[in-house]
């Protein structure tokens, strides 16, 4: 069976991007193949975190995901640092990726730029998503169009590690969506919408107030030539809205185009299939929200279950490499 893993920081709260990006596929992917998904904690910490919120978040995270469908009694959910062969397959990871390579990371170069603080580890994270996806000899990893770089040099460093030491990992392959690959900032549609980009009426956050969401898509900024059409270039604001109803919807843009000739109409249908989207979604966590112990006690199930798969792994890495047995 096809073995899936994708991952999701808990770095603040989950948007609109990340859903339509990622989580709605993981749904459908956990019925489809042997699925693994995990909130990575340890990725969150490239940037400086509040102890308590970063706990706060993960919980809220892992309930969030099983909100908006992930089911722990069908795929294998579980946080990153609960299995401890992530960050010693990590460092065999960096060992086995170069300098220049890590160096040419658009998104370590956007996020520097922007960073007060620029960690060690915000340079080295490919390494350690390398060593989460390689852990589960994973076939294919469902992610947004933002994750194709990173992906493409976890195949490369799984080619080099195979050809130096003999076959050890599973070279994966990339899965992103035709539609919601890459969600825009509502206010600035030229950059991502982000968890950590601080733009708050540019970003839907799942678990906004609904009233707050059709205000944010009616005040999306467009542009003044009054067509509708999707032409992500020239047009990024309507492109955006267009991507979005389309994500939605289960169309592609162009379909969700037709028939429109003005904004006002094209915002508030979006702003009305975002919110059919989310409404299901709340519901659900607030019910999940009243019991922590109970999503605790899944994840520590999800962390044993994907320790015995990593562990196998690791093994198998160690010896490869001439690392000594104990
Ligand atoms: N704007 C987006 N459109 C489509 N997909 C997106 N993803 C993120 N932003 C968009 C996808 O969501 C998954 C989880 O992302 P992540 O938590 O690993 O962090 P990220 O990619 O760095 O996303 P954020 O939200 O921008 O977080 P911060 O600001 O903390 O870095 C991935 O599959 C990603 O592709």
């Amino acid at each position: 069976m096809t073995r899936v893993l994708s991952g999701i920081q808990p770095s603040g709260a989950l948007h609109l991007g990340n859903l339509l990006g990622a989580v709605r596929n993981w749904v459908v992917d956990q019925h489809e193949a042997d699925s693994f998904f995990c909130v990575v904690d340890l990725h969150a910490l490239t940037s400086v975190q509040d102890p308590a919120a970063l706990r706060d978040n993960t919980l809220q995270l892992a309930q969030l995901l099983i909100a908006c469908g992930l089911d722990p009694a069908v795929c294998t959910l579980f946080v990153q640092s609960h299995v401890r062969a992530h960050t010693e397959l990590a460092w065999l990871m960096e060992c086995t990726v170069s300098f220049g390579e890590l160096r040419r990371m658009t998104q370590f170069k956007d996020k520097s730029d922007k960073a007060e603080f620029v960690s060690a580890a915000l340079f080295t994270y490919p390494a350690l998503m390398a060593a989460d996806i390689l852990l589960y000899d994973t076939d294919r990893v469902p992610v947004g169009d933002d994750q194709r770089q990173h992906l493409e040099l976890t195949r490369d460093v799984a080619i080099r590690f195979n050809s130096r030491y003999g076959d050890t990992f599973v070279v994966p392959e990339a899965a992103i969506p035709k539609a919601g690959a890459r969600v825009m900032d509502l206010q600035q549609p030229s950059n991502k919408m982000s968890k950590s980009l601080d733009s708050p009426q540019g970003t839907i956050g799942v678990l906004d107030p609904l009233k707050d969401i059709e205000k944010k898509i009616k005040r999306a900024v467009t542009d003044t030539d009054g067509e509708i059409r999707y032409d992500p270039a020239t047009k990024p604001g309507v492109s955006n809205l267009l991507s979005i109803l389309a994500a939605c919807t289960g169309r592609t843009p162009e379909q969700a185009a037709e028939g429109y000739t003005q904004y006002g109409p094209l915002k508030a249908d979006t702003a009305a299939a975002v919110v059919d989207t989310l409404t299901p979604i709340q519901r659900r966590f607030e019910e999940l929200r009243a019991d922590p112990a109970e999503t605790a006690r899944l994840l520590a199930v999800g962390a044993d279950k994907a320790a015995s798969v990593a562990d196998e792994v690791l093994g198998r890495a160690r010896n490869a490499i001439g690392l000594l047995p104990r």
